[in-house]
Protein backbone atom coordinates (compact mmCIF):
# COMPACT_ATOMS: atom_id res chain seq x y z
CA UNK A 1 0.00 0.00 0.00
CA UNK A 2 0.92 3.61 -1.09
CA UNK A 3 -0.91 5.08 1.47
CA UNK A 4 -1.32 9.57 1.30
CA UNK A 5 -3.28 11.01 3.86
CA UNK A 6 -5.43 13.59 1.89
CA UNK A 7 -7.17 16.62 3.73
CA UNK A 8 -9.35 18.53 1.09
CA UNK A 9 -9.90 22.10 2.82
CA UNK A 10 -13.52 23.09 1.88
CA UNK A 11 -13.23 27.26 2.62
CA UNK A 12 -16.23 29.34 3.50
CA UNK A 13 -16.68 32.43 1.57
CA UNK A 14 -14.42 35.12 1.19
CA UNK A 15 -15.73 38.63 0.91
CA UNK A 16 -14.91 41.41 -1.22
CA UNK A 17 -13.44 43.38 0.92
CA UNK A 18 -11.46 40.71 2.98
CA UNK A 19 -7.87 41.22 2.87
CA UNK A 20 -5.30 38.03 2.24
CA UNK A 21 -4.49 38.12 6.17
CA UNK A 22 -7.65 37.17 7.43
CA UNK A 23 -7.98 34.49 4.57
CA UNK A 24 -4.06 33.21 5.81
CA UNK A 25 -5.25 32.81 9.48
CA UNK A 26 -8.05 30.90 8.39
CA UNK A 27 -5.69 28.33 6.02
CA UNK A 28 -3.45 27.94 8.60
CA UNK A 29 -6.13 27.03 11.00
CA UNK A 30 -7.01 24.63 8.72
CA UNK A 31 -3.69 23.18 8.27
CA UNK A 32 -3.22 22.78 11.99
CA UNK A 33 -6.37 20.76 12.17
CA UNK A 34 -5.05 18.42 8.97
CA UNK A 35 -1.42 17.94 10.73
CA UNK A 36 -3.37 17.29 13.98
CA UNK A 37 -5.37 14.61 11.88
CA UNK A 38 -2.27 12.96 10.61
CA UNK A 39 -2.67 14.59 6.82
CA UNK A 40 0.45 13.83 4.64
CA UNK A 41 -1.14 16.49 1.68
CA UNK A 42 -3.73 19.90 2.24
CA UNK A 43 -5.68 20.83 -0.67
CA UNK A 44 -7.54 24.08 -0.80
CA UNK A 45 -9.54 25.36 -3.42
CA UNK A 46 -9.43 27.59 -6.60
CA UNK A 47 -8.86 31.24 -5.87
CA UNK A 48 -8.45 30.35 -2.47
CA UNK A 49 -6.96 33.31 -1.53
CA UNK A 50 -9.74 35.86 -2.80
CA UNK A 51 -13.30 36.44 -3.13
CA UNK A 52 -14.31 34.74 -6.88
CA UNK A 53 -13.84 38.20 -8.01
CA UNK A 54 -14.87 37.67 -11.90
CA UNK A 55 -18.13 37.68 -10.89
CA UNK A 56 -17.09 41.88 -10.39
CA UNK A 57 -17.44 43.59 -13.82
CA UNK A 58 -14.56 46.40 -14.00
CA UNK A 59 -14.24 48.41 -17.51
CA UNK A 60 -10.81 48.70 -17.07
CA UNK A 61 -9.33 45.33 -16.69
CA UNK A 62 -6.24 46.40 -14.87
CA UNK A 63 -8.38 47.39 -12.24
CA UNK A 64 -8.43 43.97 -11.18
CA UNK A 65 -4.62 43.31 -10.76
CA UNK A 66 -5.31 44.21 -7.27
CA UNK A 67 -6.68 40.57 -6.87
CA UNK A 68 -3.58 38.95 -8.78
CA UNK A 69 -0.27 37.26 -7.02
CA UNK A 70 2.71 38.73 -8.46
CA UNK A 71 5.22 36.10 -7.32
CA UNK A 72 4.56 32.95 -5.36
CA UNK A 73 5.36 32.61 -2.10
CA UNK A 74 5.04 36.10 -1.92
CA UNK A 75 4.80 38.05 2.15
CA UNK A 76 1.19 37.71 2.22
CA UNK A 77 1.09 33.26 1.74
CA UNK A 78 4.53 32.94 3.36
CA UNK A 79 3.58 31.76 6.68
CA UNK A 80 1.56 29.13 4.65
CA UNK A 81 4.68 27.79 3.14
CA UNK A 82 6.21 27.80 6.64
CA UNK A 83 3.84 26.41 8.59
CA UNK A 84 3.52 23.62 5.89
CA UNK A 85 6.95 22.87 6.17
CA UNK A 86 7.34 22.80 9.60
CA UNK A 87 3.91 20.40 9.25
CA UNK A 88 5.77 18.66 6.57
CA UNK A 89 2.52 18.50 4.73
CA UNK A 90 2.19 19.12 0.79
CA UNK A 91 0.11 21.78 -0.28
CA UNK A 92 -1.95 22.98 -3.37
CA UNK A 93 -4.17 25.64 -3.81
CA UNK A 94 -5.66 28.28 -6.66
CA UNK A 95 -4.70 31.78 -7.40
CA UNK A 96 -4.84 34.62 -9.74
CA UNK A 97 -1.38 34.67 -11.28
CA UNK A 98 0.08 37.81 -12.85
CA UNK A 99 2.96 36.93 -14.61
CA UNK A 100 6.44 39.41 -14.80
CA UNK A 101 5.51 39.98 -18.57
CA UNK A 102 1.67 41.30 -17.59
CA UNK A 103 -0.05 37.71 -18.67
CA UNK A 104 -2.76 36.76 -16.15
CA UNK A 105 -3.81 33.20 -15.35
CA UNK A 106 -5.99 31.19 -13.01
CA UNK A 107 -3.30 28.97 -11.71
CA UNK A 108 -2.78 26.34 -8.78
CA UNK A 109 0.69 25.08 -7.31
CA UNK A 110 1.71 21.95 -5.71
CA UNK A 111 4.45 21.97 -3.10
CA UNK A 112 6.51 18.89 -1.86
CA UNK A 113 6.88 18.28 2.42
CA UNK A 114 9.42 21.11 2.00
CA UNK A 115 7.01 23.84 0.98
CA UNK A 116 9.19 24.02 -2.39
CA UNK A 117 6.46 24.20 -5.16
CA UNK A 118 7.20 21.68 -7.64
CA UNK A 119 4.40 21.47 -9.93
CA UNK A 120 2.26 24.62 -11.32
CA UNK A 121 -0.87 24.19 -13.37
CA UNK A 122 -2.88 27.25 -15.49
CA UNK A 123 -6.60 26.78 -15.70
CA UNK A 124 -6.76 25.69 -19.63
CA UNK A 125 -11.09 25.80 -19.27
CA UNK A 126 -11.95 29.03 -18.78
CA UNK A 127 -15.92 29.69 -18.40
CA UNK A 128 -18.06 32.78 -18.96
CA UNK A 129 -18.06 35.38 -20.89
CA UNK A 130 -15.39 38.60 -21.75
CA UNK A 131 -17.84 41.49 -21.69
CA UNK A 132 -20.43 42.58 -19.32
CA UNK A 133 -23.69 40.63 -20.03
CA UNK A 134 -27.12 42.02 -19.02
CA UNK A 135 -29.13 38.49 -19.16
CA UNK A 136 -27.25 37.29 -16.78
CA UNK A 137 -28.44 37.00 -13.01
CA UNK A 138 -24.95 37.64 -12.49
CA UNK A 139 -21.74 37.69 -14.00
CA UNK A 140 -18.49 35.17 -15.23
CA UNK A 141 -16.09 37.06 -16.51
CA UNK A 142 -13.30 34.74 -16.46
CA UNK A 143 -12.70 34.89 -19.80
CA UNK A 144 -12.03 39.10 -19.49
CA UNK A 145 -9.33 38.42 -16.64
CA UNK A 146 -7.55 35.29 -17.71
CA UNK A 147 -5.67 33.92 -20.42
CA UNK A 148 -6.13 30.19 -21.08
CA UNK A 149 -3.41 27.98 -19.36
CA UNK A 150 0.06 27.67 -21.22
CA UNK A 151 1.36 24.60 -19.29
CA UNK A 152 -0.70 21.57 -20.61
CA UNK A 153 -1.63 19.14 -17.87
CA UNK A 154 1.65 17.68 -16.70
CA UNK A 155 1.92 15.59 -13.90
CA UNK A 156 4.12 15.26 -11.08
CA UNK A 157 5.61 12.41 -8.91
CA UNK A 158 5.32 13.56 -5.21
CA UNK A 159 4.59 12.32 -2.04
CA UNK A 160 5.42 8.74 -3.75
CA UNK A 161 2.81 9.41 -6.05
CA UNK A 162 2.02 10.66 -9.43
CA UNK A 163 -0.48 14.04 -9.25
CA UNK A 164 -2.28 16.40 -11.41
CA UNK A 165 -4.04 19.11 -10.89
CA UNK A 166 -6.80 21.18 -12.42
CA UNK A 167 -9.38 24.28 -12.15
CA UNK A 168 -12.89 24.12 -11.47
CA UNK A 169 -14.52 23.45 -15.20
CA UNK A 170 -11.78 21.49 -16.23
CA UNK A 171 -13.24 19.08 -13.97
CA UNK A 172 -16.41 18.95 -16.60
CA UNK A 173 -14.09 18.01 -19.67
CA UNK A 174 -13.23 14.29 -19.95
CA UNK A 175 -10.17 15.00 -21.97
CA UNK A 176 -8.77 17.10 -18.38
CA UNK A 177 -8.35 13.32 -16.99
CA UNK A 178 -7.47 11.50 -19.68
CA UNK A 179 -4.50 13.44 -20.76
CA UNK A 180 -3.11 13.20 -17.50
CA UNK A 181 -4.44 9.47 -17.45
CA UNK A 182 -2.33 8.73 -20.19
CA UNK A 183 0.82 9.78 -18.11
CA UNK A 184 -0.26 7.68 -15.08
CA UNK A 185 -1.96 10.11 -12.98
CA UNK A 186 -3.03 8.85 -9.49
CA UNK A 187 -4.42 11.76 -8.00
CA UNK A 188 -5.87 14.88 -9.32
CA UNK A 189 -6.34 17.45 -6.81
CA UNK A 190 -9.10 20.08 -7.71
CA UNK A 191 -10.24 23.27 -6.51
CA UNK A 192 -13.42 25.16 -7.33
CA UNK A 193 -15.69 28.09 -7.43
CA UNK A 194 -19.25 26.81 -8.46
CA UNK A 195 -22.18 29.89 -8.19
CA UNK A 196 -25.15 27.78 -6.23
CA UNK A 197 -27.71 29.05 -9.52
CA UNK A 198 -27.03 28.84 -13.15
CA UNK A 199 -26.78 33.10 -14.29
CA UNK A 200 -28.45 31.53 -17.71
CA UNK A 201 -31.33 28.98 -16.88
CA UNK A 202 -33.53 30.23 -13.69
CA UNK A 203 -34.72 26.70 -12.48
CA UNK A 204 -31.03 24.72 -11.77
CA UNK A 205 -30.22 25.19 -8.58
CA UNK A 206 -27.74 24.14 -5.99
CA UNK A 207 -29.14 20.37 -5.68
CA UNK A 208 -28.06 20.17 -9.57
CA UNK A 209 -25.05 21.72 -9.03
CA UNK A 210 -23.97 19.71 -6.62
CA UNK A 211 -25.02 16.26 -8.77
CA UNK A 212 -22.99 17.80 -11.72
CA UNK A 213 -20.29 18.65 -9.31
CA UNK A 214 -20.31 14.84 -8.09
CA UNK A 215 -20.69 12.69 -11.90
CA UNK A 216 -17.55 14.88 -13.12
CA UNK A 217 -15.19 13.89 -10.63
CA UNK A 218 -16.75 10.48 -9.89
CA UNK A 219 -16.74 9.53 -13.89
CA UNK A 220 -13.24 11.03 -14.05
CA UNK A 221 -11.74 8.93 -11.75
CA UNK A 222 -13.47 6.12 -12.28
CA UNK A 223 -12.63 6.29 -16.25
CA UNK A 224 -8.91 7.08 -15.39
CA UNK A 225 -8.50 5.02 -12.19
CA UNK A 226 -6.91 7.70 -10.14
CA UNK A 227 -7.72 9.03 -6.82
CA UNK A 228 -9.87 12.83 -7.21
CA UNK A 229 -9.80 15.25 -4.23
CA UNK A 230 -12.71 18.39 -5.47
CA UNK A 231 -12.41 21.27 -3.19
CA UNK A 232 -14.52 24.17 -2.83
CA UNK A 233 -14.91 27.36 -2.15
CA UNK A 234 -18.18 27.40 -0.77
CA UNK A 235 -21.33 29.88 0.56
CA UNK A 236 -22.45 33.91 0.45
CA UNK A 237 -19.78 35.89 -0.91
CA UNK A 238 -21.58 39.00 -0.66
CA UNK A 239 -24.81 37.95 -1.48
CA UNK A 240 -23.49 35.48 -4.35
CA UNK A 241 -23.74 31.79 -2.93
CA UNK A 242 -21.10 29.43 -4.12
CA UNK A 243 -21.84 25.16 -4.20
CA UNK A 244 -20.16 23.26 -0.89
CA UNK A 245 -19.84 19.87 -1.76
CA UNK A 246 -15.94 19.25 -1.54
CA UNK A 247 -15.58 15.30 -2.05
CA UNK A 248 -12.67 12.88 -1.98
CA UNK A 249 -13.53 9.90 -4.83
CA UNK A 250 -11.63 6.53 -5.30
CA UNK A 251 -10.74 5.13 -8.27
CA UNK A 252 -13.61 2.95 -8.63
CA UNK A 253 -15.68 6.51 -9.05
CA UNK A 254 -17.22 6.10 -5.28
CA UNK A 255 -17.45 9.04 -3.02
CA UNK A 256 -15.28 8.21 0.10
CA UNK A 257 -16.17 11.47 1.55
CA UNK A 258 -18.14 14.47 1.34
CA UNK A 259 -18.31 18.03 2.81
CA UNK A 260 -22.10 18.90 5.03
CA UNK A 261 -21.46 22.64 5.35
CA UNK A 262 -20.66 25.69 3.16
CA UNK A 263 -18.07 26.40 5.22
CA UNK A 264 -14.52 26.12 6.47
CA UNK A 265 -14.32 22.27 6.56
CA UNK A 266 -11.66 19.48 6.68
CA UNK A 267 -12.02 16.07 4.84
CA UNK A 268 -9.30 13.62 5.50
CA UNK A 269 -9.18 10.41 4.10
CA UNK A 270 -6.37 7.58 3.55
CA UNK A 271 -5.97 7.18 0.02
CA UNK A 272 -4.11 3.75 -1.28
CA UNK A 273 -2.44 4.80 -4.25
CA UNK A 274 -2.18 1.02 -4.69
CA UNK A 275 -5.65 1.24 -5.28
CA UNK A 276 -5.26 2.57 -8.70
CA UNK A 277 -3.43 -0.28 -10.38
CA UNK A 278 -6.36 -2.76 -10.78
CA UNK A 279 -8.76 -0.02 -13.16
CA UNK A 280 -5.36 0.49 -14.47
CA UNK A 281 -4.51 -2.98 -15.60
CA UNK A 282 -7.56 -4.43 -16.54
CA UNK A 283 -10.13 -2.67 -18.16
CA UNK A 284 -8.79 0.87 -18.27
CA UNK A 285 -5.72 -0.50 -19.52
CA UNK A 286 -5.33 2.49 -22.46
CA UNK A 287 -2.30 0.50 -23.99
CA UNK A 288 -4.28 -2.66 -24.63
CA UNK A 289 -8.11 -1.08 -25.10
CA UNK A 290 -7.67 2.41 -26.52
CA UNK A 291 -8.92 2.57 -30.11
CA UNK A 292 -6.98 6.35 -31.06
CA UNK A 293 -7.84 5.68 -34.87
CA UNK A 294 -11.20 6.54 -34.32
CA UNK A 295 -10.72 9.83 -32.05
CA UNK A 296 -8.75 11.95 -34.76
CA UNK A 297 -12.10 14.36 -34.30
CA UNK A 298 -11.62 15.05 -30.77
CA UNK A 299 -8.98 17.23 -31.73
CA UNK A 300 -9.19 18.07 -35.11
CA UNK A 301 -12.73 20.43 -33.88
N1 LIG B 1 -14.83 28.76 -11.43
C1 LIG B 1 -15.47 28.09 -12.38
O1 LIG B 1 -14.88 27.62 -13.33
N2 LIG B 1 -16.81 27.96 -12.26
C2 LIG B 1 -17.62 27.33 -13.24
C3 LIG B 1 -18.96 27.94 -13.31
C4 LIG B 1 -19.62 27.59 -14.57
S1 LIG B 1 -20.85 28.70 -15.03
C5 LIG B 1 -20.03 29.91 -15.92
C6 LIG B 1 -17.77 25.82 -13.06
O2 LIG B 1 -17.62 25.10 -14.03
O3 LIG B 1 -18.07 25.38 -11.95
Amino acid sequence: MRMINVAAAQMGPIQRAEGRDVVVRRMLALMDEAKAKGADLIVYPELALTTFFPRWYMENRADADGWFEREMPNDAVRPLFDRAARHEIAMSFGYAELTPDGHHFNTAILTDRTGNIVGKYRKIHLPGHAEFDPERTHQHLEKRYFEPGDLGFPVWRNLGGIMGMAVCNDRRWPETYRVMGLQGVEMVLIGYNTPSVNAQKGDEGPEKRLFHNRLSAQAGAYQNSCWVIAVAKAGDEDGHRLIGGSIIVNPDGEIVTEAKTEDDELLVHPCDLDATAFGKETIFNFAAHRRTEHYGLITSR
